[in-house]
């Protein structure tokens, strides 16, 4: 692959729509100078008091993500991804978003505790030309969350083509730890995404048929909207917050030399302790934010290596998880010696979530396909012959519970400030990444089992795996009800949202 020209390049990238899953490029020849490390704008506001404005501009523009290829990209403030927006606990926000694109979008602000007005789900879509203003007091802990497009059936395009940002939440506990967070410095956000491209530079999107089944993938890996970048590491000890940005595949991060690696955060927040580990997987929605000591100052790579778990069986997981990529680099032979320590613990272990204290235990079963198996191919291959990407026609495909997506129907009442446990089952072939807007949960168990400790904190993505697995979260609803707009469950894997695969309640 060395010396590949641009156009070789751009011939296998669309060679690579055949088998859009098994292609594998090198990035580093067509991306020669274009793969430092970017760290993105912090936005913290303009502050006054407690009450912190924010403005995101939403434009359509061109990134160039190989050299002298311009691809069509959508980004909030900038041509491809947003700022990472930042406050503290108990300060209100407000971000007036504006939207300058042709078509109707949305900002949902993903893990937040919110009014359902201000949630930003598809009720409250912004029409071109128009903004939106959301306005929320920030009340739950220090964490990683992150925002993206939430419209109707757009959902996963405006993603792939740039609609998203982390969001940083700090608190008082979370200053006092001593961790490293210089932002930018030893404290670094990671928005982890898989691409495909065409020929022409455009972002390949719904080209091939396994994308409307298993989600959208590719091999081109982007951390920040930067191919396969190299981090230069500036301390010995670096604070990763891994975001998997992606609109629908599974990361198990690794090492290329296997070092070890402490987990420190969740979806939600921290854990009760670090947790130390090799590997870890993260599924698309999820964050986690970890330690690494690189004080013996060499060059290494953070991949993704095939899984043995989360992908369903046979075709299913070959065609999900069984590539190896290349994530980032990490040049740590410049690193200046960190005064910073890995805490022992870094949160009290209460999560304040009683089983004894629920108020109701809900079911819910995620489907795929007509009864499954060849019933689903013979539907995708229908729908493909249609073409497009219009997915209102026959919205059976990606069901919970037996039906699609219906804006105009509530699926369920929450009281408010009540807690639940949440029975997720699945009856599909391949995992799902289950997502809840408002709240923030804990796992209880996955089929029977303990969640992985990485899993033990608060979170609001929490991945269930293939055949008929089970897992069960519980939660408490916060104080926040309007009987009319409702706040969305669904399956994070973008493209089964879009298809249907979500419900709303609302908080009475
Ligand atoms: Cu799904």
């Amino acid at each position: 692959m060395k010396k590949q020209s641009r156009r070789t390049f751009i011939k296998s990238a669309g060679a690579s729509l055949l088998l859009p899953l098994t292609a594998s490029l090198s990035a580093k020849t067509t991306t020669a100078g274009l793969n430092t490390f970017v760290v993105p704008p912090l936005n913290i506001g303009v502050r006054d008091g407690n009450k912190v404005s924010y403005k995101l501009s939403i434009n359509s523009s061109k990134t160039e993500f190989f050299k002298g290829v311009n691809t069509p990209t959508l980004g909030l403030n900038q041509s491809y991804l947003g700022p990472v927006l930042r406050a503290k606990r108990g300060d209100i926000v407000n971000i007036k978003v504006e939207n300058h694109i042709n078509e109707i979008t949305t900002v949902h602000w993903h893990g937040m505790t919110l009014p359902a007005k201000m949630d930003g789900g598809p009720h409250q879509s912004i029409n071109p030309n128009q903004s939106w203003t959301s306005e929320f007091k920030i009340r739950q802990e220090a964490a990683t969350l992150w925002y993206h497009s939430h419209a109707m059936h757009k959902t996963g395009p405006q993603v792939y083509h740039g609609l998203a940002g982390m969001f940083i939440i700090d608190d008082e506990g979370s200053d006092k730890l001593g961790l490293p967070d210089e932002y930018g410095i030893d404290d670094i956000p990671c928005t982890i995404q898989d691409r495909r491209f065409n020929q022409d530079g455009t972002f390949s999107y719904m080209t091939a048929m396994p994308d409307r089944m298993m989600g959208m993938m590719g091999s081109i890996i982007m951390v920040n909207g930067v191919v396969t970048p190299t981090l230069v590491a500036k301390s010995t000890l670096m604070r990763l917050r891994l975001h998997n940005g992606s609109n629908a595949r599974t990361y198990n991060l690794t090492f290329n030399d296997g070092r070890p690696f402490h987990i420190i955060a969740g979806d939600c927040g921290f854990l009760h302790k670090p947790f130390k580990t090799k590997q870890i997987r993260l599924a698309a929605a999820e964050r986690i934010e970890i330690l690494v000591d690189v004080s013996d100052r060499k060059e290494l790579i953070l991949k993704s290596i095939p899984s043995s778990d989360g992908g369903g069986m046979g075709m299913m997981r070959m065609m999900s998880n069984n590539e190896e990529l290349t994530i980032m680099k990490i040049d740590a032979r410049q690193a200046k010696q960190s005064t910073r320590k890995i805490p022992t613990i870094l949160r009290n272990s209460n999560f304040k979530l009683d089983q004894k204290a629920v108020n109701q235990t809900r079911k819910f079963s995620l489907q795929m396909g007509m009864g499954g198996g060849m019933g689903m191919m013979r539907g995708m291959m229908g729908r493909m012959a249609n073409g497009g990407n219009d997915t209102n026609n026959e919205n059976t495909m990606f069901r919970i519970n037996g039906k699609s997506m219906d804006i105009n129907r509530i699926d369920f009442q929450v009281k408010a400030n009540s807690t639940e446990i949440w029975e997720i089952t699945n009856d599909s072939p391949m995992a799902h990444p289950f997502h809840v807007h408002n709240v923030q949960f804990r796992v209880l168990d996955i089929n029977g089992k303990r969640p992985h400790p990485s899993e033990s904190g608060l979170k609001d993505v929490v991945l269930v795996p293939g055949h008929h697995a089970r897992v069960r979260i519980i939660m408490r609803f916060p104080e926040y009800s309007d009987a009319k707009i409702p706040y969305m469950y669904h399956c994070h894997i973008l493209e089964h949202e879009d298809q249907g695969m979500m419900g709303q309640f609302t908080v009475v």
